[in-house]
């Protein structure tokens, strides 16, 4: 138990020293410039505001008037960023804007389609099934991939059979874009609403490196605004149709949301300026660096996951199948040892990895410092060299990236 305020500094003070010494490669984290980071101690951090209609002017709180003023700016940057006509900020996080998409939008004994974690789905819809009601409730069936990319003609015959309400596009491992604007007609045939999950890859549609779904026949996109989009932790979601955002608001207050949380919006609305500014740059670099990694992994011999004719991957991310190399226990755990962080799946029939370059790319690397990168990997995976060993040369590695670049 903390007994003072130097304990909690010191506390905070050693995982800083930790995490500036680690390379991070963790797929769904990035760097936010010092500050988008400094506007999240504002006043706003003690504020409340609330609305419970589609207008955000209908207020139900006082001592709102400026922040009514900020979150209509902040609304406003948002659609120009996104697209759609009408936004919701109030999810503080992504996985709870999604949560509003499916509650709001369903009817008892609904299916959704949707991302299967064995391929890196978010684990939006499933998971919820385990709540007693909703098993009952909502049915859900999983999206077919081949080669780590959707299946559009697998997916059409899934949906004639099974006559989905809501189809959700996107989860925590896209490395190659989903065929929205492909499946617009069948949704249009069969009456499905098609959502899209960008938690992963806001980052990209902001720095117009990947299709923006929104502009290609998407319903409703949520996301989350901290994993390739290097701003404040955090929800959103744009739609251009009035009816399903007022639906989603509906569900998020009074039910998961009553008087919302302000203290992001400084800090997205800054980081949403920077990206206008520096996202192109930004995004070209992290996709060029994922496939320059993509690229080095396969000649030290690692089976990367996706077509090599397209460099393996489109994103901020590269999927890697460890499994031959028979890694003792979680693969994430082992790398760590090193001071190398990403994620593993060893759920299903596979060992993977999976690597993302936007905290990196943020930080200063370009393509050649990839080659080093994926020499670790293979000194940790393949060569089963001394962890302690590498992980000092991993250290001295990491501290050369402690630049903020992409920003004001
Ligand atoms: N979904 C987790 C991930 O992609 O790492 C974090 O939200």
């Amino acid at each position: 138990m903390f007994k003072s305020l130097e304990d909690i500094d010191k506390k905070l003070s050693e995982h800083l020293n930790y995490r500036n010494s680690c390379l991070n490669l963790i797929a769904s984290e990035n760097y936010a410039s010092d500050k988008v980071r400094s506007y999240l101690s504002g006043d706003f951090s003690n504020r409340y505001g609330c609305y419970a209609t589609l207008n955000p002017d209908d207020r139900e709180y006082s001592g709102n008037k400026y922040i009514n003023e900020f979150e209509l700016e902040t609304h406003d940057l948002v659609l120009s960023m996104f697209g759609g006509k009408y936004v919701d900020l109030r999810p503080i996080s992504g996985h709870m804007a999604g949560m509003g998409v499916v509650l709001g939008i369903l009817n008892p004994g609904d299916t959704v389609i949707e991302v299967a974690l064995s391929d890196w789905g978010h684990g939006l819809v499933g998971p919820m099934r385990l709540i007693n009601h909703f098993e009952k409730t909502i049915n859900v069936e999983y999206m077919p991939f081949k080669n780590a990319e959707v299946d559009l003609d697998g997916l059409i015959a899934q949906c004639r059979k099974v006559k989905p309400r809501m189809v959700i596009f996107g989860g925590s491992g896209t490395i190659f874009f989903e065929p929205i604007k492909e499946f617009r007609a069948i949704a249009e045939e069969l009456g499905i609403i098609v959502v899209y999950d960008a938690s992963h890859v806001t980052g990209l549609i902001a720095g117009k490196v990947m299709p923006n779904p929104i502009e290609n026949g998407a319903d409703i996109m949520f996301g989350s605004t901290h994993k390739s989009f290097p701003g404040p932790q955090g929800g959103f979601i744009v739609s251009n149709v009035e009816e399903y955002i007022e639906k989603i608001g509906n569900a998020l207050s009074p039910s998961l949301i009553t008087s919302h949380h302000l203290n992001r919006l400084p800090s997205l609305a800054a980081s949403i300026l920077e990206l206008k500014k520096y996202g192109n740059d930004y995004a070209t670099q992290v996709v060029k660096n994922s496939k320059a990694l993509a690229k080095e992994l396969n000649n030290l011999g690692f089976d990367v996951i996706g077509d090599k004719d397209k460099g393996f991957t489109q994103t901020h991310l590269l999927l890697v199948d460890i499994g031959k190399y028979n890694v003792e226990g979680a693969p994430g755990i082992l790398l760590e040892k090193a001071f190398i962080l990403c994620s593993d799946d060893f759920s299903g029939d596979s060992v993977q990895i999976r690597v993302g370059t936007p905290e990196i790319t943020r930080r200063g690397a370009k393509e050649e410092d990839m080659i080093k990168i994926a020499q670790f990997f293979k000194d940790v995976i393949i060569d089963k060299k001394d962890l302690e060993k590498v992980s000092i040369e991993v250290q001295k590695f990491a501290v050369k990236f402690n630049n903020i670049e992409y920003c004001f």
